[in-house]
């Protein structure tokens, strides 16, 4: 009886000490549906599944740019990432690979490769580097997604599993008072005159968290 109630009383004690020394403050959030691209360059807006989204991207990339922010100590940036139709990942030319990067204030912090092949039982299938970084990473196509049964966009239009959803999700030490983010692609496919529609990106709902504390 007595441990039980030592237990309890350090982690009432720690619970309470962090909720009056933190604070959080959305700083940025964007789901584009009022066509909001101020801070944002290179952007573009178009629509999928019912929904404004930021893109779509091939040899391409956006810049979102926030000034003048509160004083913190930690951000945190999520958004919603779409791989649209046939990418390649791993794979060499004229096929891939298919490499996807994000950039905070202008240092790596994603720089990996995203496959949509179809794994038939004794097929090869194309892997791709996500949720590790490319080169040396061979995982199977939409490990780590959050959704695999969207429709395509060009290519793989009719193909009701043709997008790949993932959450991508950055949580990282920051004190300036500006941020950079930056999301940019490689994507290579040679032997056709369309590429985009061969395989795209786009990117939907943005939030950038300002924690202090
Ligand atoms: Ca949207
Ligand atoms: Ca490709």
């Amino acid at each position: 009886m007595i441990k039980k109630f030592l237990f309890i009383i350090p982690l009432f004690f720690i619970t309470a000490c962090n909720k009056n020394v933190s604070n959080e403050v959305v700083v940025y959030h964007n789901d584009f549906e009022t066509n909001d691209l101020s801070n944002i360059t290179n952007g573009v807006i178009s629509t999928y599944n019912n929904s404004s989204v930021l893109g779509q991207y091939n040899d391409g990339n956006f810049i979102l740019t926030l000034n003048n922010l509160p004083k913190h100590d930690i951000i945190t940036i999520t958004f919603d990432l779409y791989i649209h139709d046939s990418w390649d990942g791993n794979k060499k030319a004229p096929d891939g690979p298919d490499i996807w990067e994000m950039f905070i204030n202008g240092d790596p912090f994603i720089y990996t490769t995203f496959s949509n092949a179809a794994c038939a039982p004794g097929n090869f299938c194309s892997p791709q580097s996500y949720p590790a970084d490319y080169p040396s990473n061979y995982n199977n196509p939409r490990t780590g997604a959050y959704r695999i049964d969207l429709p395509g966009v060009c290519s793989w239009k009719d193909d009701p599993k043709g997008t790949t959803l993932y959450k991508i999700s950055k949580t990282f030490k920051n004190s300036d008072n500006k941020l950079v983010l930056q999301c940019v692609d490689k994507l290579v496919q040679t032997n056709t005159d369309d590429p985009k529609c061969d395989e795209s990106w786009s990117v939907d709902n943005i939030n950038v968290k300002a924690v202090t504390l």
